[in-house]
Formats: structure tokens, C-alpha cells, sequence
């Protein structure tokens, strides 16, 4: 499409939503601050590299042999740096420890340390990126047994317990470098295949765990801590010790921040409807943004009903500045690139509708009682001219608009992915 004629669309638009109450300048302005923590895993299928153990120890699986994934660090930021080109907006990188650089060392996980992610914040200090982090506890010999911090076997849990805290070092570091707190989010794979006798000993154990992995307080304006819970995995299919209950409980009486991923519910539940009950007892929350597919299959997130109810969530309860939005997927069989580039893309729109919205003159009707104008105005936004002020917001922000992304991936696959 030629820039003119997106500038007139735009215009259009722009009079339209002035006409039902909405300014798009300032919804415009709005998106533009907030933040998408963009995961590293997608490019690489949750390999890190490490070499050691397997993603299917933790419970998660990527699927798919569409070739040209990162092998190593340097491929992997370049393959995010030719991500960040194609999204409009403000980015954080939320990595994995299994993606320190050792240097050809073998570093235990309960010895990682700040140097070990030197060159990612140092990178990330240069695209002017801020930092946020996670313990690895799946793909480990430690985890074979399907119990990290639950286990029963003291020597696992303390090692476990010993890389939670030098992840939170790590996390401290990057916060402290960046000058932005690093949320740094615990996800444990823990459970049983089978239906168990106890449910209640290993959640002790967990308590404990966290107990000792947070006991020593950071500054928050470097790091903030998360927990994220699940309700079955892959070979923990009957019990998840760290189930939302669990950590709602924890969350609250420990402030630290609840962590609510899309695939982790029954089928039908969804987080859109848990932002504003979680955020009603903690300060802060980090979102997990997935599209599950009758299970937590991490598909690549598309502008759903639900991803649109998760922004309006945010966006009407005033949350922005109390969410980390984080994605969370993994498709390995379709092109990497793309694939980041589509789900970032779907979440910054779905921000845009979400701000496109009279809220104001919503919420009035329904505390009058005008439950016709809701339904009726709710449905009249979907016919808003949306997708002019997004492309205006592509043009403006220097990246391409509509589909002409697909041709920088195509050519950055045929010079840089097909020759791995
Ligand atoms: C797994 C959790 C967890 C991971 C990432 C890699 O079910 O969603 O967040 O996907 O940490
Ligand atoms: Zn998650």
C-alpha cells in the first residue's frame, strides 16, 4: 500500500473514532509505552544450550523440524534483532538460564552467575532492551524424575532450591545494569503422570523451597519476583504440585507476583477473567500470553477473542503499569521468524483495540443499566476502521506494514536461516 494512502485511511479512521468518543492520538501514544517482554525460547524450540538432558524432562514440547533455528547466542540475537525490525513498539527480552554463555565450560545451574549473561546484557544495554529471567527447571538430569523443588530427595531439592536463588542473583544483575527491574518467574515442572496418594507433602516441600530460594529480599526497583502455576503437563497429567490455588495462596501472603499463562487452565478457563481477581490481592502480575489448543500446546498467539479480552482487561482496569505482558510459545514448524512476528504482532494489536474503545461511555452504560448500548456498541467497535490506525502505527513506526514483514523473513531465511 503507498504511504498516502495509508495516511488517508488513517484520517478517515481518525474522524470516525473521534464520532463514538474515542481519541486516537492518545490510544496511540498509550500502546507506544507499554512494554512486550518478548520470549528468546521461540528461537531455538526451548533448546538453550546447554546440551545437556531434554525439553521432554520438563514437561514441555516443542513440535515441528522446519529448519534454520538458533544454535548458538550470537544466532539467536540476530535472529531477535531481525525480529525487533518488523514490530512496532517497546521490547524487554525474557530469557532462560539454560541460555547462559559459558564459554565451552560446563557451569552447573546451581553455579550460574551474572557473568554467564554478560554478553546478553550487554546486548540488550545496546538495543536499549530491559532484562527479564527464569531458573530452568526441566531439561536436567535433576528433573528426570519429574520433581525439582518438590522432590522428595533432599540433594535434588537443595540443588534446585541453590538455582533459584542464583537465578534471582542473575535476575538482580540485570535489573541493576538495565536500570529496570527483571522479573524474574519460577515454573516447575513437578507433578504426577498418575493419580497420587499425597497431594499434600509435596506442596509442603514447594512452600519450603520457596521459602528459602526467596528468603533474602531484593530491591524491587532491580528485580520482582513471579511464580507461575499450571494445572497438568506432559507426564503430569493427574497432579501439578504448583497448581493456581498454590500459588494464588503464595503470591498473596508473599507479594510476590502471580504469573497466569494462557495454557495453564481447563480448556474452557481463561486468564482474561482472572486479571482483575488476581490483581485485586497482589500488586503486580506477569502474563504468560499463549494460545493453547485443548492443551497447553503453546501455539503462536493469533488476535483471538481471548487475546482481545486479555487487553481490554488491562487496558479497562487501568492495569497497564500493574502487568508485565510476557509471551509465552514455541512452534518449530513454521518459520521461527515469522512466528514471533505474528504472535508479538497479534498481542500489540490487540493492545490497539483494546485502547480503541470507549470505556468511559461503556462503563457508564453499564452502571445505567443500558445493557443495549453495550451489546450493541461492543459490537460496532469490531467494525471500526482498526486496521488503518494500525498500519498509520506500522508506517510511523518505521516497520513494514501489513504482510510486507513476510518478505524481510523470506529473504532473511534464504541469506541467513538455510545456511544453518
Ligand atoms: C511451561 C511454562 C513455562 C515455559 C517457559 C519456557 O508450561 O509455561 O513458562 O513455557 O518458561
Ligand atoms: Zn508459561
Amino acid at each position: 500500500m503507498k504511504d498516502a494512502n495509508i495516511e488517508k485511511a488513517y484520517e478517515i479512521a481518525l474522524q470516525q473514532y473521534k464520532s463514538i468518543g474515542v481519541d486516537v492520538e492518545s490510544a496511540v501514544k498509550a500502546l507506544k509505552e507499554i512494554p512486550i517482554s518478548l520470549h528468546c525460547w521461540q528461537g531455538d524450540d526451548v533448546n538453550g544450550f546447554e546440551n545437556s538432558g531434554n525439553l521432554s524432562d520438563g514437561g514441555i514440547m516443542a513440535t515441528g523440524g522446519y529448519p534454520g533455528k538458533a544454535r548458538n547466542a550470537d544466532e539467536l540475537r540476530s535472529d531477535i534483532e531481525k525480529t525487533m525490525t518488523l514490530l512496532p513498539g517497546k521490547f524487554r527480552l525474557n530469557l532462560h538460564a539454560i541460555y547462559a554463555e559459558t564459554n565451552g565450560r560446563k557451569v552447573e545451574r546451581n553455579e550460574l552467575a551474572p557473568e554467564h549473561f554478560e554478553k546478553w546484557i550487554h546486548w540488550a544495554k545496546g538495543h536499549k532492551l530491559g532484562l527479564d529471567f527464569n531458573p530452568s527447571f526441566f531439561a536436567h538430569p535433576k528433573a528426570a524424575s519429574g520433581f525439582t523443588l518438590a522432590s522428595g530427595d533432599n540433594s535434588i531439592r537443595k540443588f534446585w532450591i541453590e538455582h533459584g536463588i542464583a537465578c534471582r542473583k542473575i535476575g538482580e544483575a540485570m535489573g541493576r545494569a538495565l536500570g529496570t527491574a527483571c522479573v524474574t518467574n519460577v515454573w516447575i515442572p513437578d507433578g504426577y503422570k498418575d493419580v497420587p496418594v499425597d497431594r499434600k507433602a509435596p506442596r509442603e516441600r514447594l512452600k519450603d523451597s520457596l521459602d528459602k530460594i526467596f528468603a533474602q529480599a531484593i530491591d524491587s526497583r532491580y528485580h520482582l519476583d513471579a511464580v507461575e502455576c499450571k494445572l497438568f503437563g506432559i507426564g503430569s497429567e493427574s497432579y501439578v504440585v504448583g497448581s493456581h490455588e498454590f500459588y494464588m495462596g503464595y503470591a498473596v501472603k508473599n507479594n510476590k507476583l502471580l504469573c497466569l499463562d494462557a495454557g495453564h487452565f481447563h480448556p474452557t478457563e481463561v486468564i482474561s477473567d482472572k486479571i482483575s481477581s488476581a490483581l485485586a490481592f497482589v500488586d503486580e502480575i506477569l502474563l504468560h500470553v499463549s494460545r493453547p489448543v485443548r492443551w497447553d500446546s503453546d501455539h503462536v498467539v493469533i488476535l483471538s477473542e481471548e487475546l482481545i479480552a486479555i487487553a481490554q482487561q488491562i487496558v479497562r482496569g487501568g492495569f497497564v503499569k500493574r502487568t508485565h505482558i510476557g509471551l509465552d510459545f514455541f512452534d518449530a514448524s513454521i518459520n521461527r521468524i515469522a512466528a514471533w512476528v505474528i504472535g508479538t504482532r497479534c498481542m500489540i494489536k490487540a493492545l490497539l483495540f483494546a485502547l480503541l474503545e470507549p470505556t468511559k461511555q461503556l462503563q457508564q452504560a453499564e452502571a445505567d443499566g443500558d445493557f443495549t448500548y453495550r451489546l450493541a456498541m461492543l459490537e460496532e467497535l469490531k467494525m471500526m476502521p482498526f486496521a488503518a490506525v494500525w498500519d498509520y502505527y506500522c508506517l510511523k513506526s518505521g516497520v513494514p506494514v501489513g504482510i510486507s514483514w513476510l518478505e524481510e523473513v523470506r529473504r532473511y531465511e534464504k541469506t541467513v536461516l538455510s545456511k544453518r
